[in-house]
């Protein structure tokens, strides 16, 4: 009801602010076009009848964030329709943005590079890695809740991390970690804010890193890393036994916790999974961070590094056993359970994080935590909460979705005669992980889960060898699990989120003029005397260097041609000054391979070298009015000695 009431209000805003668009869209004679003219969108809610589709018009009742996999890039999709919103790129080159091409992308990138990355990447003739593998999407908190602020995510392929800010919904960080490899799971600090993102170093390699040897074994250590989510870069590193995989945090702040499927230090598949037991780590922050400002670590490639390996028999970690190969790691809205996918075991181990102190200071046996362990089905992975209690396991080799109860599973393993497990449903095929709404947070909701599976065989029509995903939305409203949709989706989604928009309300639709994304080339300008913030043209020359300078209201750019010579580095700077709601400009260099998104407000800067002479066109690859097409100019590049 509260949020409906809100809803209304938020379209009561939607509606003046449109009246405005209209006026001004009319000044610049878009208004014929029907830019102003968007019609009033409502609740999904009502219109869906919980049967997941929206009618045409209508908006969803949720924001998902999708990771992409090895796409590289995060997706938004609306949650009951399933309906793809929008791409962010973050760590994937994107040819309609110009994201990694751009100098405003490119310095994001190379804000936190190590001088061994850029090496490498000179070597191979490039300036940024520009693909990635993005496994997990995470939002910000702020006691337990989403808060909107920013959006976290890794790149198991180059060990990164990046940031995204909500409001605007571009990267705006991102973080090459030291030391550690493989960066796969991911997560924000839950309490009391997310000072802290948890990155878990995937892969085992030598410390230091430098050619030395590869044989001998016993010089590879696993990192954990908390990164600072203000600053943006690393505040501390644990050294761990085993390698790590998923990660989570608890409701109190006071720890972090990570699988390991790797417990043995194995380098093949024989030797991975050996052992009865590999374990969960327990992460003491308080401990940790003592350390840290007692200044007892160890300084690695700029990092302050601490010992938490098993041997070091410190404070930092504590080591729980669980069947060998544990995949999955989530803390229930309870604020009290932590579910441990079993993988290679048929059983989830449920921790009581309230029964940790007690690993740490009084000696306590470590499965002395383990408050239940219901045997589920085939290959559990991952485990979603419901707010009545209720968890959501999903099976890969069984490829169904159990739904069991914590508390009835608790019982049980105290030798009360009760089945925990409440239903099950077949999903189309080998589902990984799975969402409910708000269902990492204490907002857990109680109406839809997302399954995502890695397999869709025969779901979707063929489109040869390589398949889409199979993206698939449960009605759990009920006691019995309902399917309600089949989602294709590309490369390959491994986590998602689900977030109320009541979460969300300041998204921008254009940009600030001072935004921090181009400020360094808002510096360069000022220094060449030209200001970007009116209707202008410059080009200017230094040495080889050509400044390019225009600005763009639809449907022309300030400047309709331009001249330089061949073998100089030109820089083109177009700030689109059009105020509009989704009037988007662009700009395409013609056989350059250049290309660049400019929103509304927005000021965008790309470099690239002219070689050979001739004449070239510009045009904004953006459909922005009914004389788009028209919007194109060009440029010459001279012969070398004309
Ligand atoms: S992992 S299918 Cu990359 Cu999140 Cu579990
Ligand atoms: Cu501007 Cu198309
Ligand atoms: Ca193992």
């Amino acid at each position: 009801m509260e949020m409906n009431d809100k809803k209304g209000l938020s379209r009561r805003e939607l509606f003046s602010a449109t009246a405005g668009t209209a006026v001004l869209a009319s000044t610049v004679g878009t208004a014929a076009l029907g830019l102003g003219a968007t019609t009033l969108a409502t609740s999904a809610r009502a219109a869906t009848g919980g049967e997941g589709s929206v009618a045409p018009g209508k908006l969803d009742d949720y924001y998902g964030f999708w990771s992409s996999g090895q796409t590289g890039e995060m997706r938004i999709l609306g949650i009951p329709s399933m309906r793809e919103l929008m791409r962010v790129p973050v760590f994937n080159r994107c040819s309609a943005t110009g994201w990694g091409q751009t100098n405003e992308s490119i310095q994001i990138h190379q804000r936190t590079m190590s001088e061994k990355t850029k090496k490498q990447l000179a070597a191979n003739g490039k300036q940024i890695h520009d693909n990635g593998d993005l496994h997990h999407v995470h939002m910000s908190f702020t006691e337990g809740k989403y808060d909107g602020r920013f959006l976290f995510m890794n790149d198991k392929a180059n060990t990164r991390v990046a940031r995204v800010r909500c409001d605007v919904m571009k990267t705006d960080a991102i973080l090459e970690i030291p030391n550690a490899k493989g960066i796969h799971g991911l997560r924000p600090q839950k309490w009391p804010r997310s000072n802290y993102v948890f990155c878990n170093g995937e892969d085992e390699a030598p410390l230091v890193n430098d050619g030395s040897t590869m044989t001998d074994v016993s010089t590879y250590v696993n990192i954990f890393t908390a990164v600072d989510a203000d600053k943006w870069d690393v505040a501390w590193q644990v050294k761990v036994s085993g390698n790590l995989d998923n990660c989570d945090a608890d409701y109190e702040g006071k720890w972090a916790f990570s699988t390991s499927y790797n417990s043995e230090m194995g380098m093949n598949l024989e030797e991975m999974t050996k052992s009865e037991m590999d374990h969960v780590v327990v992460f003491n922050l308080a401990e940790i961070e003592k350390a840290i400002a007692a200044g007892r670590f160890e300084e690695i490639n700029g990092v302050k590094v601490v010992d938490g390996r098993k041997e070091a028999k410190s404070l930092f970690t504590r080591y729980i056993p669980i069947a060998n190969n544990p995949h999955g790691c989530n803390m229930a809205p309870d604020k009290k359970h932590l579910c441990i996918g079993g993988k290679l075991s048929p059983t989830v181990t449920v921790l009581d994080v309230t029964k940790f102190d007690a690993l740490f200071y009084d000696n306590a046996e470590p499965r002395s935590a383990v408050v239940a362990e219901p045997e589920l089905g085939l290959g559990p992975l991952h485990t979603a909460f419901d707010g009545r209690g209720n968890a959501y396991t999903s099976l890969f080799l069984d490829s169904q979705v159990v739904k069991w109860n914590i508390d009835e599973a608790i019982r049980a393993y105290a030798g009360e005669k009760v089945d925990p497990i409440k239903d099950k449903i077949d999903v189309q095929y080998q589902p990984g992980h799975l969402k409910i709404v708000m269902g990492e947070t204490l907002d857990a909701a109680n109406d839809w889960l997302v399954c995502l599976c890695k397999f869709s065989k025969d779901r979707f029509l063929n489109v040869g060898p390589l398949k889409p995903e199979n993206d698939q939305l449960i009605d759990i409203s009920g006691d019995k699990m309902r399917l309600v949709h089949d989602g294709p989706t590309f490369a390959e989604p491994h986590d998602a989120i689900a977030v109320a928009p009541s979460i969300l309300p300041n998204i921008r639709s254009i940009w600030e003029r001072k935004d921090p994304m181009w400020a360094e080339t808002r510096k360069r300008a000022e220094a060449d005397d030209v200001n970007i913030d009116e209707w202008t043209d410059a080009v200017v020359r230094d040495g080889n260097k050509v400044r390019v300078y225009m600005t763009s209201v639809a449907p022309a750019f300030s400047l309709e041609s331009f001249s330089v010579k061949e073998g100089d580095e030109v820089t083109v700077i177009v700030t689109n000054l059009d105020e509009i709601d989704d009037l988007t400009h662009g700009f395409t260099m013609g056989n350059h391979g250049v290309a660049m998104e400019i929103g509304p407000q927005q000021t965008s800067s790309v470099t690239f070298v002219a070689a050979n002479p001739g004449v070239y066109w510009y045009y904004c690859q953006w459909f922005c009015h009914a004389l788009h097409m028209e919007m194109r100019g060009r440029m010459f590049v001279e012969p070398k000695d004309a």
